[in-house]
């Protein structure tokens, strides 16, 4: 039996395609969890009458957005390493002395498989209840192949126990953990060819990131990882000139990385190596404001260059202990100047772009899955104008009423 069709009709419908197409009069039909149509009411094609008439009552409506870089699932907090680093020390200082992504290792290696699920679990709703309907989750604080595994476990079951969809990336070249001291090139051949097939084997990963950075990794090794990454078919990305320039970004754009993210120390000719391959530079204002960085990364660049932006929260307990997308969309424009219209692309089309999810989700053309935010605003720029504010109404994901 065919699936039923719902009309939803009288929106002002923001799709968030190339052109950031808005109808003020607008519909949309949905079947089986995807968009058949979207347009003026006016043009809406003689179908069979829908199933369901739902009236938005001109309100606004955007695709689910997508939160398409964070590291949620992890316990504890470093609330007293910000303490730390409002009276002068440094992130990386920290992260020298063995606090840092360290100390949340610690606290992951210790937690059970529940306890790490019920600590993350307000963390994905708070995200969700501003109209996030699909969302990446980073490995990264287990830095063995058990709890590696254990926190990938804990982002399947979070996508199975909430109406949200979950993308895993392994990060374990986050940082080298303390069993592997001095030995970073056997760390990284331990998670290319013995970690990753096995985690990729149990269906836990969907991307491989690495952290490409003076504390981290550097290019050769992060290419590594790549190539294993690429050799099981697992797209790749990452964190690429955040606290200084490696070339990575560069050695990225060569591998066709889905995206690159953080960028402050990217120059103008890694922006046209992004753009060329088109691997999206994801923007994480929240990780600058709260590590009071000085550098900003160079939107100009990016503009003149057609890389394309996107807005993430960056969730994590070290340089960005947030949940609200929103903020980062209203710090993306305040603080690095991106306009209100380049903030939600970054949210919608380019986030699904940067998740290699480019052809299903973040937008609303024909054909993609019905995730959608119902909004109470007057205008679509209020979107990354509140702070501190929830305006969202009602959110439909794969066609269905969820919140
Ligand atoms: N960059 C980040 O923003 C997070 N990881 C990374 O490589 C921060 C992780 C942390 O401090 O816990
Ligand atoms: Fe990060």
């Amino acid at each position: 039996m065919a699936e039923s069709l719902t009309l939803w009709r009288n929106g002002r419908i923001a799709t968030c395609d190339e052109s950031m197409t808005v109808f003020e009069c607008g519909a949309l039909l949905t079947r089986g969890g995807r968009i058949e149509w979207v347009g003026d009411e006016s043009a809406l094609p003689e179908f069979r009458s829908p199933a369901e008439v739902r009236d938005l009552n001109g309100a606004w409506v955007t695709p689910g957005l997508i939160d398409c870089h964070t590291h949620l699932v992890f316990a504890g907090t470093r609330a007293t390493e910000y303490a730390q680093r409002l009276e002068g020390h440094s992130y990386a200082e920290i992260a020298r002395a063995g606090g840092g992504i360290l100390s949340t290792m610690r606290a992951v290696r210790e937690a059970s498989e529940q306890q790490l699920f019920d600590e993350s679990v307000p963390r994905l709703q708070a995200l969700m209840a501003e109209g996030v309907t699909t969302v990446e989750i980073k490995s990264g604080y287990g830095l063995t192949l058990a709890d590696e595994a254990k926190m990938l476990r804990v982002g399947r079951a979070l996508q199975r126990a909430f109406p949200v969809t979950v993308k895993t990336t392994l990060l374990a070249a986050h940082t080298l953990p303390p069993e592997f001291k001095g030995r970073a090139d056997e760390y990284i051949e331990a998670v290319a060819e013995d970690w990753l097939p096995r985690i990729h084997d149990e269906r836990l990963v969907d991307a491989v990131d690495v952290f490409c950075e003076t504390i981290g990794f550097n290019v050769h090794q992060s290419e590594q990882l790549f190539e294993a990454a690429q050799a099981l078919g697992l797209a790749v990305k990452m964190h690429a000139e955040q606290l200084s320039n490696m070339g990575g970004s560069r050695m990225a754009a060569r591998h066709g990385a889905l995206s690159c993210d953080h960028l402050e120390f990217t120059t103008p000719e890694d922006a046209a190596a992004l753009a060329a391959a088109g691997t999206v530079g994801v923007l994480l204002p929240v990780a600058y404001y709260c590590l009071a960085e000085g550098r900003k990364p160079p939107v100009d660049a990016f503009r003149a260059a057609g890389t394309k932006m996107a807005v993430a929260s960056d969730c994590n307990p070290g340089s960005a202990p947030g949940t609200s997308l929103l903020l980062a969309m209203s710090m993306a424009t305040r603080l690095f100047g991106l306009r209100a219209d380049e903030a939600l692309a970054g949210v919608t089309r380019n986030a699904a772009a940067a998740l290699g999810e480019h052809a299903t989700r973040g937008t609303l053309t024909t054909g993609k899955v019905a995730d959608f935010v119902i909004w109470n605003i007057r205008s679509v720029e209020e979107l990354s104008y509140w702070i501190g504010f929830n305006p969202r109404r009602s959110v439909i994901r794969g066609g269905r009423v969820t919140s």
